[in-house]
This record gives C-alpha cells, sequence and structure tokens, in this order.
C-alpha cells in the first residue's frame, strides 16, 4: 500500500486548501495535520524548512529519510513524476506554460486579495482573529489565552498588509482586479469547466486555493463573489473535491482553440502581475526596498520581494524549455496579452 504523506497546513491557508484538493484528485492519500507546525513537526525530530510555510510536507530525499518541504507549485511537479495516474500539468508543453503562468498568478497576485481583505478591514479581520488561533493552538483554547492569541496574530497580520501592497492607496486597485477577476472567472465557466478545458490542472488548484478563502471565509470578498460571480462561488466547491472526477471522457484544451475568455484572463495577467514582477525585480537588481509602478492613473506600491524575482525568473525559465515551435506558439497565443513582454 501507499505510505500517506504527512501534509502539515491550516485550513484558513490557501495554499494548504491548494494542495489538498490536488491530492484528492490525483488520489494520492495523505494525512494532513493542522495547526502548531512548527512543534509536530520538530517532535518527528525532523529539521524545520526555511522559512516554516504552510503547507509543509515530508517527501523522502534520495536515501528516504523525509525531508519538510515548501512551496506548492515544485511540489506539484515533482509529485507528477512519482504518482503518473490523474496528472495536473498538461502534456502539451505550449499549454503546460500557459498553466504555469496562470498557477503563478493565482498563487502570487490572487493572494493580494485574499490577503488585502482579510486584515484590511475591521470586520474580516475580527473573523480571521478569531478562527485563526481556534486552528492552530485547538478549537478547544480556553478564551483567555484564545483572546491572547487573537491579539498577537491579528497585530502580525495588520502590520503585513504593507508587505503585500495593501494600504489606503492601494485598497481601490485591489478591489477593481478582483471584481475584474471575478467577472473574467464568470465569463470563462461559462465556456470551460475548468481554466484550461473539462479536464483540471494545477492552475486550477491554485485559482481555487485562493477562492476557498474569498469565497468561503472572509466576509467582504465573499459578499463580492456572491454578488459578481455566482458561476465562480459554485466553481469553488466543483473544485473541492475531485477524487471522483471521470478522467476518460475528459480533456485539455487545444491552446489554439482555447476560448476567448482564456485570453481574456491572461490579460488581467499581463496588466496587473507582469509589470508588478518587471517592477520587483528591476528593486531588487537596484537594492531598492520598495517600488511603485502606475496602472490606469492609479500607484501600487509595495515592499521588495526577492521571492517574486525568483517567480519571474521560474516563468523565463519554463519558456526557454520550450522547442522553438512550441515557443511560437506560446508567444502568438500570448500576443496582445501584455504577458509576452517578459518573453
Ligand atoms: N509559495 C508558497 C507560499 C506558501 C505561503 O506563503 N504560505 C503562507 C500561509 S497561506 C505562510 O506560511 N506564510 C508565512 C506565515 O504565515 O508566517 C507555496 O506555494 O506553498
Amino acid at each position: 500500500m501507499t505510505k500517506k504523506i504527512k501534509i502539515f497546513g491550516a485550513t484558513p491557508s490557501p495554499y494548504t486548501q491548494k494542495i489538498l484538493a490536488a491530492f484528492r484528485y490525483r488520489h494520492i492519500p495523505y494525512i494532513i495535520f493542522n495547526g502548531d507546525i512548527a512543534k509536530k513537526i520538530t517532535k518527528l525530530g525532523i529539521e524545520l524548512p526555511k522559512p516554516i510555510l504552510l503547507p509543509t510536507i515530508l517527501l523522502p530525499n534520495e536515501d528516504g529519510s523525509l525531508v519538510a518541504t515548501t512551496d506548492s507549485t515544485p511540489i506539484i511537479r515533482r509529485l507528477e513524476n512519482e504518482f503518473t495516474e490523474r496528472r495536473i500539468v498538461p502534456n502539451d508543453p505550449a499549454l503546460a506554460f500557459i498553466n504555469y503562468l496562470l498557477e503563478d498568478f493565482g498563487d502570487e497576485w490572487v493572494t493580494k486579495y485574499m490577503f488585502h481583505y482579510r486584515w484590511y478591514f475591521k470586520e474580516d479581520a475580527d473573523v480571521a482573529g478569531t478562527i485563526l488561533p481556534l486552528v492552530d493552538i485547538g478549537i478547544n483554547t480556553p478564551n483567555e489565552m484564545h483572546a491572547k492569541y487573537k491579539e498577537f496574530v491579528s497585530k502580525r497580520q495588520i502590520d503585513r498588509l504593507w508587505v503585500v501592497g495593501s494600504n489606503d492607496d492601494t485598497a481601490n486597485f485591489i478591489d477593481s482586479s478582483y471584481k475584474r477577476f471575478l467577472n473574467l472567472m464568470e465569463d470563462h465557466l461559462l465556456n470551460s469547466s475548468f481554466l484550461l478545458g473539462t479536464k483540471p490542472s494545477s492552475s486550477d488548484f491554485s485559482f481555487y486555493g485562493q477562492l476557498t478563502q474569498l469565497v468561503g471565509f472572509d466576509p467582504t470578498p465573499r459578499k463580492i463573489a456572491y454578488e459578481y460571480s455566482l458561476r465562480t462561488v459554485a466553481w469553488v466547491d466543483v473544485l473541492d473535491d475531485l477524487s471522483g472526477h471521470d478522467t476518460e471522457n475528459t480533456a485539455w484544451t487545444k491552446l489554439e482553440d482555447s476560448p476567448e475568455s482564456l485570453k481574456n484572463l491572461l490579460k488581467e495577467v499581463g496588466k496587473m502581475y507582469i509589470p508588478a514582477l518587471l517592477s520587483n525585480a528591476q528593486a531588487l537588481e537596484n537594492g531598492d526596498e520598495t517600488w511603485e509602478m502606475k496602472i490606469d492613473n492609479a500607484v501600487w506600491k509595495q515592499k521588495t520581494f526577492p521571492y517574486q524575482a525568483k517567480c519571474l525568473k521560474w516563468i523565463k525559465n519554463e519558456f526557454d524549455l520550450l522547442n522553438q515551435e512550441d515557443k511560437k506558439r506560446v508567444l502568438d497565443f500570448l500576443d496582445d496579452t501584455g504577458c509576452e513582454t517578459i518573453l
């Protein structure tokens, strides 16, 4: 029998939800440990990852010993090779590149909506501040201890808002990007059951992870989602458990036959995320601690992230691995989306 993979995460963590839904679809057996992750991993005598991130997954290295591994995107790629059934990276390398780009956008930009709505408005911050300690230290945490932890975790997260670029100047920017995103999803789901056809891919799980929180956890973005895209609300329910999804009579789309609505989603990637990646990489190179960019006459300002400079490098690497013909297919498809500028 296949050994169960140990996953350490938390229910309010979008990346934990991404990985769990992908495992369910892929029929990869797992055990999930919610909360108090450092203590639980240390107890097993396993070195903690640096930095500790949710989810952390125990995967064997070459000599079979377990390593606490983070970062959902490479973990998903690694498991594609180890579990060959029900894969979530498309076979066509050009489509796989589009999938990579969308997955990265979900993980790195859609998460800005998630973090912003969770901690920017008082009502949402109060809900998150109340629930997070219950997941982390236990549902039965006594009231006094709960109140202290709530104060600690809320302050820590609210203080971090500016790190992801959420502040009074960017609040409207994020809000309109979220609403456009929901409209684009509404249009796309009218044409296609998943991002890339009738079979889910890793980008679906990336969007799903963030949307579990936006639609199912935080009050303000939930209200907006119900107003803007009930199709997305329904889609999140479908994505939750695809363990019974029929993989024989479903297929990934042919890139060239993809609906216009997919291209429109990529235009949002090209409008918001790509300029952000470029400005961030430039700031890192210049040694600037913060950077700003202007889109549609609104200013975006955030802290420079070394990790997002790596994201840009990884996207370029994925593209470089394609043969000439697939590169051309990708460039033709991305023409006029704004994404082509980094390739
Ligand atoms: N790129 C990582 C991101 C994981 C991540 O940022 N997780 C958040 C929670 S959802 C986290 O652990 N943040 C650090 C913290 O809360 O201390 C992935 O795809 O797994």
